[in-house]
């Protein structure tokens, strides 16, 4: 058998295809402003789906799409006996998404199995690249939903009945984009997962180091408020008489923000959707709706920095005279991966001649799900900027195909 380390080190995925599959796919679900947009289940999802499918199938690969439209692209290995590899990641987006979000990690993926398949190159483990439903949760909360499916983190009955932004059911979206799958949920149960995925923060871009090997991931706290008020007239209303929830809404984005500034280290608040009702420049609002993002490395201080909010919005009712309530929209803690495997990134990057650094992961991804059945890593490259979740994020190709060799060195060598 050919030395694994001599055909990685010989072999270059190879860097125009690569390049072109992302920019194709890139081009599904296209906006005026030049984002990608491929909401979860949406009709550009399925046309996404469909086309890596297509990609998939013109690999050899055997296609297989579970019941919360996970799809998995298997390409066998010598010993079927053996349990797989898998990598892979998400190709839904934000609205507002980027060129490689996820994509990346997929198509990276099919570029490993056409860069073995150009050399003939059986690896013993068969090698898998999955595609997750809905890691994004900008439509259907929580995010990563297909991957906690999938290792059982929440129950398929439930999630069907998850109801979108936009009111639509996630069972019936499935069913009308045809990805209701069949195969049962865990059907490939992983030797190892790795995910390649643009870093999405600033670091690597700041510091010039190629590659990240991914040791952790922080925890997520999401919820969405509703402050209910009193609509009431914009000039007769006398200040100490109003109930606005228009006010309340804005005092929740100050204090998540002031609540940063006050713990510092790793603590991080979005207040990213907010709608006001009924939205009229003489109206006091009579009803905010708005969402909040809390994430932290550290479980304790995520749990301080919920409660914080909390007792804010206790005492916010108390002073506006507003009734306030939570729902809970995803909550998963900080996640460390398997430190041999962050191990071999490394020295795969290395070998490479790739600047590498250990790091946290900002940002959530489905290998935080699969860390719960296999041992599980990351791989990052850089974002220029930092910038993601924006039609200007932005990746050098080359930093691209050097991430896709990297990830072609480690699976090779697990899949052995
Ligand atoms: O929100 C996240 O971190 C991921 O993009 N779903
Ligand atoms: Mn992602
Ligand atoms: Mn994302």
């Amino acid at each position: 058998m050919k030395d694994i380390e001599a055909m990685t080190q010989q072999r270059s995925i190879n860097g125009q295809r690569l390049m072109h599959q992302l920019q194709t796919l890139a081009g599904v679900g296209r906006t005026h402003s030049n984002a990608c947009c491929r909401l979860a289940l949406t009709e550009e999802d399925r046309q996404g789906r469909d086309l890596v499918v297509s990609w998939m199938k013109e690999l050899g690969m055997v296609v297989s799409i579970d019941p919360i439209g996970n799809i998995f692209g298997a390409r066998a290995g010598s010993r079927p006996e053996l349990a797989p590899i898998m990598t892979g990641s998400h190709i839904d987006t934000v609205r507002t998404g980027g060129a490689y979000d996820g994509n990346y990690g997929v198509l990276a993926g099919l570029e490993v199995v056409a860069t073995l398949n150009d050399v003939q190159y059986t690896t013993e483990r068969t090698l898998v690249v999955g595609i997750f439903t809905n890691e994004e949760g900008a439509r259907f909360a929580p995010d990563m939903l297909g991957s906690l499916v999938y290792v059982g983190g929440m129950a398929l009955d439930e999630a069907l009945k998850v109801k979108a932004t936009d009111g639509a059911v996630l069972g019936e979206e499935l069913i009308r984009i045809g990805y209701n799958g069949k195969t049962a949920l865990g059907k490939h149960k992983p030797h190892a997962f790795i995910e390649l995925h643009i870093e999405q923060g600033p670091l690597l871009d700041i510091e010039g180091i190629k590659i990240g090997a991914v040791e952790n991931l922080q925890g997520i706290s999401w919820q969405e408020l509703t402050i209910v008020g009193q609509s009431n007239h914009a000039g007769t209303t006398p200040m100490h008489l109003r109930h606005d929830a228009g006010y309340a809404c804005s005092s929740v984005s100050t204090f998540v923000r002031e609540l940063t500034r006050r713990m510092g280290g790793n603590q991080v608040a979005t207040v990213g959707h907010v709608v006001l009702t009924p939205n009229l420049i003489n109206v006091i609002a009579a009803q905010a709706t708005l969402t909040v993002d809390l994430r932290n490395t550290d479980e304790a201080l995520l749990r301080q920095a919920e409660q914080a909010l909390n007792d804010f919005l206790i005492s916010l009712a108390e002073s506006e005279g507003v009734t306030i309530t939570s729902r809970r929209l995803a909550r998963f803690e900080p996640v460390t991966f398997d430190a041999g495997l962050t191990d071999r990134i490394a020295h795969h990057a290395n070998s490479l001649g790739l600047s590498h650094r250990r790091m946290t992961s900002g940002a959530g991804h489905d290998a935080q799900m699969l860390a719960r059945i296999c041992p599980t890593s990351m791989i990052f490259v850089p974002s220029v900027g930092g910038i993601s979740h924006n039609p200007a994020e932005h990746t050098e190709a080359a930093d691209l195909i050097s991430g896709a060799n990297v990830l072609l060195a480690t699976l090779t060598e697990l899949a052995h």
